[in-house]
């Protein structure tokens, strides 16, 4: 069974448990590019077309992926009205990170890319990323390519997608799925590397290039949308 709640920012500022249960994914990008539609459409399987500008908030949601439960704690952020210091406190408390741009509007894509550097940067290395182009419904008026924004992730190993609030559960469904797993994964040869005699340094950016490659492969045999 699924159990869903929101609750304020004030009740998560505390320190992250880390337990191999539960996920923290902290959804980022530029105004009205469709984040809060995409948590929505995730937690609730609904497209209600009015958000709550500016609004942070986290999510909990019981799901399971690959038959094991796992609580994913989702944070909607107003980037733009935090500062420095909260910036990073989210981003440390985060283990796994959406970057979402909208396919119709490419300014959006241009600030995506600005935000992965910056993110890239202030971020743990080993913590994935998953950039997600939305309103791919919107075809008809699409500024951006796909293959734009799979050359921007496979040059720097991130998840790429593109999915639908609007029109498709599934497809937001896959790609919070598929970034827990990645999530799960990279704990898993974080805790192997810790375990190893000499500490085996891994190359976890590589291992996230693997599987986007495989996921490419599936998106180019399926077309999902
Ligand atoms: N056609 C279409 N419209 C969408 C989609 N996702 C969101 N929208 C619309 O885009 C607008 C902005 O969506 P929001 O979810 O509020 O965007 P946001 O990124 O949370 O914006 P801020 O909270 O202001 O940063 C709303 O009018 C949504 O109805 C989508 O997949 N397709
Ligand atoms: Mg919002």
């Amino acid at each position: 069974m699924q159990k869903k709640s929101v609750t304020t920012m004030e009740e998560i500022l505390q320190p992250h448990s880390h337990s191999s249960k539960e996920v923290n994914l902290i959804v980022l990008g530029s105004p009205g590019v469709g984040k809060s539609a995409i948590l929505v459409r995730y937690l609730t399987k609904r497209f209600i077309g009015d958000y709550h500008p500016l609004l942070e908030t986290v999510s909990s949601h019981s799901t399971v992926v690959d038959d094991k439960t796992v609580l994913v704690h989702i944070r909607d952020t107003a980037w733009k009205a935090i500062d420095s210091q909260q910036r990073e406190n989210h981003l440390s408390w985060a283990d796994g990170i959406m970057i979402v741009y909208s396919i119709m509007d490419r300014e959006s894509f241009e600030s995506c890319k600005k935000l992965v550097d910056k993110v890239l940067q202030l971020c743990d290395e080993a913590t994935p990323i998953s950039v997600i182009g939305n309103k791919a419904d919107m075809l008809h008026m699409r500024q951006v390519q796909f293959e734009e924004g799979l050359a921007f992730c496979r040059n720097r190993n991130l998840l790429f997608s593109e999915v639908s609030a609007g029109d498709s559960y599934d497809s937001v469904e896959k790609a919070v799925r598929t970034l827990i797993q990645e999530v799960r994964h990279c704990r898993k040869k974080k805790e192997k590397s810790k375990n190893s005699e000499g500490g085996l340094k891994l190359d976890i950016r590589q291992s996230l290039k693997n599987f986007t490659e495989k996921r490419l492969q599936i998106r180019h045999r399926t077309s999902t949308l």
